[in-house]
Parts: C-alpha cells; sequence; structure tokens
C-alpha cells in the first residue's frame, strides 16, 4: 500500500474516496484551466452542508472540493425553482414587451437569436448562500450567450413616465396575502436605470450550450453583478410601469432585516436583495502525493474562489495565526471577467498533523473587507439573505502520511 493509500484509506470515508477521484480525474484534463498540479489529490472537509431539506426548490448544489474548473459544468450548476420548471412550448412563446413603450414588441426565440449576440462570463450567486446549514453550494460561474436587453428598450421606446421594468416568468405559485390566496407568476422588477445597463442579457447559452430548461430556456434574464433572484428565467414578458412590482420576491420574500441604531435606539430596515456582496471561500484543499519510497513532505495547498465585487487580494488564515496573501491565480481571459470569481491559492507547506480551521478573507479594490462573522453588518441582520461573512473551514491533516515513508 503506497502513502497515498494509507492517507485515503485512515481518512476518508467510501464515497469520499469517489468524490476525490471524480475530482482528481476531471482536474487533470483541465490542468492549464485550473490552479492545480499533477500528483495531487484532494481533502474531504471535516465540515459537510446538512441535508437539502427543500430538494424541490434547490438542486446541484455546488461541492466545493469538486470545483475543478474556472467554469462551472453545466450539470455540476446550481438550480432555484420556487414554483417548480414550468413546462414551456418553445414553438408558440413568444417574448412580450409593453406596458409603457411607444411600441410594443412580441419577438420569437428565432428573432432574438437573429439579433446582436453578446457573451458575459459571469458567477451567479443565489443571495441564500452560506444563510443555511444546508445551502453552501448555491453558486457557479458560467459564460452566459444572448442579446442585451437595452437595445430592445430602447427600441420598444420607454415612454417619459416608465421608471421600473419588470421581469415575468412563466412559473406560478400560490401566494397568500392576508386572508387572500392567489395564482401569482415569478416575477422581479428593477428601475429602468438598472434594465438599461448594457450588460443585461436576455440568454439562449450557457457554457456554448442551449440554455437547458432548468436554467430558464428558452430564455432568462442575465444580470452581472446581481444576485441570483434577480435573473428570472422561463421569461415571457417584459412590462414597464410606473411603480416598482412589491411582490413576494421583491418585498417579502429576499427581504433583508437589519437593525440599525439611530441616537441611541434601534432603527429596523428592510431592504430588498439587489446586487451582489463581497465574499470569498475556501474551496479545497490539496497535497501533493510522493511516488512511492521518494520520500519527502506532502505539500498542501488551499484553493479557494472570491467574487462580488472588483478584488484587490485576498488573505488566508490558518487556526488562530495570522492572515497572509493568498495568491490570486489567473484564468483563461475568455472566461475571467468583471463579473466572474477569482480562483485564488495558498501554499500550505506541511502543516502539522491533527484538525485545523481555514478562513479566508477578500478585500476589494476599493479597500472594503469581507466582514468577519462578529461584524456589526452581519450580527445586525436578522434574516439569512446576503450572508456574505468570512467563511470557516475544518480538515484534518492525518499524521499517517509522514510516517509512510
Ligand atoms: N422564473 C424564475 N426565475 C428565477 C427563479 C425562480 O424560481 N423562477 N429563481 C431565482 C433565484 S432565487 C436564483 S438564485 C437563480 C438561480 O438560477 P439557476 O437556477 O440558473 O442557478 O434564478 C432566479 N430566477
Ligand atoms: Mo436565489
Amino acid at each position: 500500500m503506497d502513502s497515498r493509500e494509507v492517507v485515503r484509506r485512515t481518512f476518508m470515508g467510501q464515497a469520499a474516496v469517489a468524490a476525490a477521484g471524480l475530482a482528481l480525474r476531471r482536474f487533470q484534463g483541465l490542468a492549464q484551466a485550473f490552479p492545480s498540479r499533477p500528483g495531487e489529490e484532494v481533502l474531504t472537509w471535516l465540515d459537510q452542508p446538512a441535508a437539502n431539506p427543500v430538494p424541490q426548490v434547490v438542486g446541484d448544489l455546488l461541492r466545493w472540493e469538486e470545483l475543478s474548473s474556472f467554469l462551472t459544468p453545466v450539470e455540476q450548476f446550481f438550480t432555484i425553482a420556487h414554483y417548480g420548471q414550468p413546462q414551456v412550448d418553445a414553438q408558440a412563446w413568444r417574448l412580450e414587451v409593453g406596458g409603457l413603450v411607444q411600441r410594443p414588441l412580441a419577438l420569437t426565440l428565432d428573432a432574438l437569436r437573429a439579433r446582436p449576440r453578446q457573451e458575459v462570463p459571469f458567477t451567479l450567486e443565489c443571495s441564500g448562500n452560506h444563510g443555511a446549514p444546508f445551502f453552501h453550494g448555491g453558486i457557479g460561474t458560467a459564460r452566459w450567450a444572448g442579446t442585451p436587453l437595452a437595445p430592445l428598450l430602447a427600441e420598444a421606446g420607454v415612454l417619459g413616465r416608465g421608471s421600473e421594468v419588470i421581469f415575468w416568468g412563466a412559473d406560478a405559485g400560490e401566494e397568500t396575502l392576508g386572508d387572500t390566496t392567489v395564482t401569482q407568476h415569478f416575477a422581479r422588477s428593477m428601475s429602468v436605470t438598472d434594465a438599461s445597463d448594457p450588460n443585461l442579457l436576455l440568454c439562449y447559452e450557457m457554457n456554448g450550450q442551449p440554455l437547458p430548461a432548468k436554467h430558464g430556456a428558452p430564455l432568462r434574464l442575465i444580470a452581472p453583478g446581481w444576485y441570483g433572484v434577480a435573473n428570472v428565467k422561463w421569461l415571457t414578458r417584459i412590462e414597464v410601469r410606473d411603480t416598482r412590482l412589491m411582490n413576494k420576491f421583491m418585498a417579502r420574500d429576499y427581504v433583508t432585516l437589519r437593525e440599525e441604531r439611530r441616537d441611541g435606539a434601534s432603527e429596523w430596515v428592510e431592504t430588498s436583495v439587489g446586487r451582489a456582496l463581497l465574499k470569498s471561500a475556501p474551496a479545497r484543499v490539496t497535497r501533493t502525493v510522493a511516488p512511492a519510497g521518494a520520500g519527502g513532505e506532502p505539500q498542501y495547498r488551499i484553493i479557494g474562489a472570491a467574487w462580488g465585487a472588483p478584488i484587490a487580494r485576498v488573505e488566508v488564515r490558518v487556526d488562530d495565526g495570522p492572515w497572509l496573501p493568498a495568491t490570486i491565480d489567473r484564468s483563461d481571459p475568455a472566461e475571467e471577467g468583471e463579473f466572474t470569481w477569482r480562483l485564488w491559492s495558498f501554499d500550505w507547506g506541511t502543516p502539522g498533523p491533527g484538525e485545523h480551521a481555514i478562513t479566508s478573507r477578500a478585500v476589494a479594490t476599493d479597500g472594503r473587507v469581507q466582514p468577519a462573522p462578529d461584524d456589526p453588518w452581519l450580527t445586525s441582520k436578522r434574516t439569512f439573505w446576503e450572508s456574505n461573512g468570512q467563511i470557516t473551514r475544518r480538515i484534518a491533516i492525518p499524521a499517517i502520511a509522514t510516517q509512510a515513508k
């Protein structure tokens, strides 16, 4: 039995071995695209997310140990569907653009595809990510393609009093407000100014494939820089209004409640989830495996991601040690962009055996620092949305690895 096998057997359960093997095989095919080195194996975090209590809503959460490419493969990309996945007949489907516009439009998918094409790599995170014990992988990065929204709004001609753009989805469910229960479609509202941002896409393609049904086919909104909820899937209608839509997904759910102090008294402030926040997470710990009999200490490395704002640097802390700089790894320029995560790595050397805690923090180019869990920004928050605090993961370093040489 070589040292690698000893580590595996003493340290990992059967499922973890299988998962790590899979991750290893995957990275070997993508050595250039991901900061991994040949002969590395992935360790499994001791703290694993709880079982998903809402599989009908949340699916395919990213297993951080399996992060092995810059772009998240479509089959590893998480999904959220509050009202289930609607059946959309692509032949009969039209995108309507209406409301307070001069020229209402109805476009087929072919008509949308015939319009100018634009692509944007974008890391999409659910604002609930890390807000619940099961919810640790509601994030992924894809190269989204479609046609920009702004010229379409300009063609429709937003009337002077139009101030909000409502994006309606095909999916619907029952909602109760007061003593009335009704069936409502998923929808989100955005100001005309925000909706006219040239980066917003009416998206029909994801990582070079036709947009999959579970990610919103035939058409979804991609709003780079916004939390997931703004990226409305299964779009049917874009409607300009003179008031903000105050439905469940704008004003009741996806609302953050914070306590602010004003003149010595509490002011409880509710805000609607909108733009993404600065965040980072340790993704995986790898170790080099020396050839049998070669001796030498295994070298450990911590790899992670940082996103939500332009990233200046990332720092890593092991146990109660000092914050040390991580290296931001350069990725394919066609994949990395203003709205994507940065991948970083930290050479850990050969840590002492036993359990260790690993924390990362991102620093934005404007000087903002990802908040610690005891930061008032987070302790004053009473809802689980927008949980962008520093994340600590636990790992066990086996003693047996050094004995094996
Ligand atoms: N029509 C519709 N769009 C939706 C949702 C939904 O339930 N219905 N969920 C939103 C939320 S909360 C998130 S986080 C993202 C997730 O996108 P994905 O499923 O492609 O990962 O979709 C958003 N768009
Ligand atoms: Mo979400």
